[in-house]
């Protein structure tokens, strides 16, 4: 009898461990409208930007404010508030270390006046760029909108919830905690502390969990029937000469539900100095497509004299009897992507990218958008000579993404998933949502030419086949004109998620993880490793992260782990082993890990943050620098034909014609 019953016991604990293990692939909720809020003849928008009050909750009690309906009034009722920026993460606002450290739910409110022309015959719209990690919104005390998953943008009528020609007000709830079923995800527990028990947050990914409303805030207004998406697709000749559109637009209002067949649009595209150039009309299906004579491509800076080009595409709504209802405008990038198991070309010409893992990051802002910080980036990007970013590890500014797409910068569009593991069917429906949410937000923009699935997943682990293959399904069904990948980390003996990708990004820390100072362990282990990937998969492969701590005017020679000297040496190394990939064409790319020192949990292993920027938090050149930049313009001149600027190289000495034939004219 007991032996019957530890049996059954044992069964139930097996079925239930195996129940546990099943992932299925499920439909997930997707988004709708969200396009980014421009000004029209039909359009206002207006900014809540500003400064907000704030009060944070206990960290014992973080639901109190919910069950003490703090929304119902001002917040100052309930707690004395503090003043908060807005876009801003909280954490490095204040002095305090409970602020900066806090874990559970903040709250956020302000005041804004409704003017009262806006009450007759359109529609009002709530929109946020993004809060990490979990948003929860009342306008008035009412209940408008909430959303899961930082970086990615949420928005929700609020017509009714408005008062007119009077003053409103806007409640925010932010919860930053991770947990296992979060995007990305984290633990929290309860440890004991001095004065008690205290809530922690612990999360394997290496950068800071910066929480707040980070993006900006804005109310706009759209006729009743309105544009509510655009989606295009382009691609060019053979010769590219002409450019083709797709388009495809959803209405929503009334007048598209009672006289869906009265509905068209118009559609005019413009070229850079505002002359029209295609003037065309749909029918009622409100899709079809352009054609563009005597084209102007969008290419990547370095690879062509115009980086960059952009057309605007405005579309026109009209219903019935012609009326206009709507306008909307668009920046279009004529281009055309292509790639094989060897290659990946953009406009019919192969891409070898160079550039950088990044992370949206600065002092005291944190990971707030900040248009200063973004300008100073794309300059030193384009400085270096750099033509691609990876948003690692979660999805950029919408601002961000529109200067890519004007200065020519191709992006690698990286969802938040980082570090993912122990794989179950709360963390795929979401894995898969954060997808649908970033490939609906940026499936208009150029710039973008790829999507990074994860980062570093666990891709040796129980289940990590099943749960990469519906991922990356997944992200193909919603877009088929770019190419798929993930940046790896897992050995390749041991990963199970690369064949379900169109190209391999590995990253590896050669001489410092491993090997740590070993100079003479770097080359032959780069080329080795991504030639057994290119072998276990016959893809094309991305070195997507290599690089070292550096820390700022530490100078040691010869060269030791933490100084300029070393960080230059660990690249010159890995450029050595990128030159003998390159001549074998599957190799595509080199990106630096980082483009900027950031800041990090707090870790024996980091000086105030990852030092592994090759400029410094401050957005200033270290040494390594330098070198880079001879690198990525060296390449430029050699696979894309670009010029080099005049300050590359530092006058030292005429050498005359003997020593310049041996060394070329670089
Ligand atoms: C890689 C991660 C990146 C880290 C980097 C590092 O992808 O997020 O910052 O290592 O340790 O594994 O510097």
């Amino acid at each position: 009898m007991a032996l019957w019953l530890s049996s059954l016991v044992i069964g139930l604990y097996i079925l239930n461990f195996t129940l546990a293990l099943i992932i299925v692939n499920k439909d997930v909720k997707t988004s709708r409208g969200m396009l980014y809020p421009r000004e029209s003849e039909t359009r206002e928008v207006r900014s809540l930007d500003g400064i907000w009050n704030f009060v944070c909750s206990d960290e014992t009690n973080p639901t109190q404010g919910i069950r003490d309906k703090w929304f119902d009034d001002d917040l100052s009722k309930s707690r004395p508030i503090i003043p908060m920026p807005v876009p801003a993460s909280y954490n490095d606002i204040t002095t305090e270390r409970s602020l900066r450290d806090h874990v559970g739910t903040v709250w956020y409110d302000r005041k804004f006046f409704v003017p009262r022309s806006w009450e007759k015959d359109q529609r009002v719209w709530l929109r946020f760029g993004s809060v990490h990690y979990e948003a929860f919104v009342w306008i008035n005390g009412e209940s408008a909108v909430k959303h899961e998953m930082g970086h990615l943008p949420f928005e929700t009528e609020v017509t009714h919830l408005l008062k007119y020609g009077a003053e409103n007000r806007i409640t925010v709830m932010c919860d930053n905690a991770l947990i296992q079923t979060t995007v990305p995800q984290g633990k929290i527990s309860e440890v004991a502390n001095d004065g008690g028990v205290t809530i922690i947050q612990s999360y394997t990914f290496d950068f800071f969990n910066y929480a707040g409303i980070h993006r900006s805030v804005h109310l706009y207004t759209t006729p009743k029937t309105f544009i509510e998406e655009v989606e295009i697709q382009t691609k060019l000749s053979d010769n590219n000469s002409v450019g083709y559109i797709d388009y495809s637009v959803a209405v929503n209002g009334t007048a598209a539900n009672e006289a869906e067949n009265a509905l068209y649009v118009r559609l005019k595209l413009f070229n850079r100095e505002g002359v029209q150039v295609v003037n065309t009309t749909s029918d009622g299906k409100l899709e079809g497509t352009l054609k563009v004579s005597n084209a102007m491509p969008w290419w990547p800076y370095l690879m062509h004299s115009d980086p960059g080009y952009l057309y605007e595409l405005e579309i026109q709504l009209h219903g019935a009897n012609e009326q206009l209802l709507d306008v909307y405008r668009l920046k279009v990038g004529l281009r055309t992507l292509s790639w094989s198991n060897t290659t990946f070309q953009i406009n019919g010409k192969p891409v070898y990218f160079r550039g950088f893992g990044r992370h949206e990051d600065s002092d005291v802002r944190g990971k707030g958008l900040d248009n200063a910080l973004m300008v100073r980036d794309f300059n030193l990007i384009k400085w270096i000579g750099a033509n691609a970013y990876r948003t690692s590890h979660y999805p950029y500014s919408e601002e961000s993404m529109q200067f890519a797409d004007q200065h020519g910068i191709m992006i690698i569009d990286e969802c938040p998933s980082v570090d993912t593991e122990n794989y179950n069917q709360a963390l795929l429906d979401k894995h898969k949502s954060s997808l649908e949410q970033l490939i609906h937000r940026d499936r208009n923009h150029p710039s973008v030419v790829m999507w990074s699935i994860a980062n570093e997943p666990r891709t040796g682990q129980l289940n990590a086949d099943t749960y990469f293959q519906f991922v990356a399904n997944y992200t193909r069904s919603l877009d088929s004109s770019r190419p798929i990948t993930a940046a790896i980390a897992t050995p390749w003996t041991d990963d199970k998620a690369g064949r379900y990708l169109d190209i391999i990004s590995f990253n590896r820390y050669n001489a410092w993880y491993s090997n740590t100072g070993r100079m003479d362990m770097v080359t032959q282990r780069v080329i080795d490793e991504a030639t057994a990937w290119n072998k276990k998969y016959g893809k094309p492969v991305i070195m997507s992260e290599y690089g070292a701590d550096t820390l700022e005017g530490l100078h040691l020679q010869p060269s030791f782990v933490w100084s300029e000297e070393f960080q230059s040496e660990v690249f010159s190394r890995h450029f050595k082993a990128f030159d003998a990939l390159r001549r074998k064409k599957w190799f595509i790319g080199e990106f630096v890990w980082n483009f900027a020192d950031f800041k990090t949990a707090q870790s024996y292993t980091r000086v105030g943050g990852n030092k592994k920027g090759v400029f410094t938090r401050a957005r200033q050149p270290k040494a390594a620098a330098h070198l880079l930049r001879q690198r990525y313009f060296a390449l430029g001149r050699e696979v894309d034909q670009c010029s080099l600027p005049e300050d590359l190289f530092t006058y030292i000495v005429d050498v005359g014609g003997s020593i310049k034939n041996e060394s070329g004219d670089l």
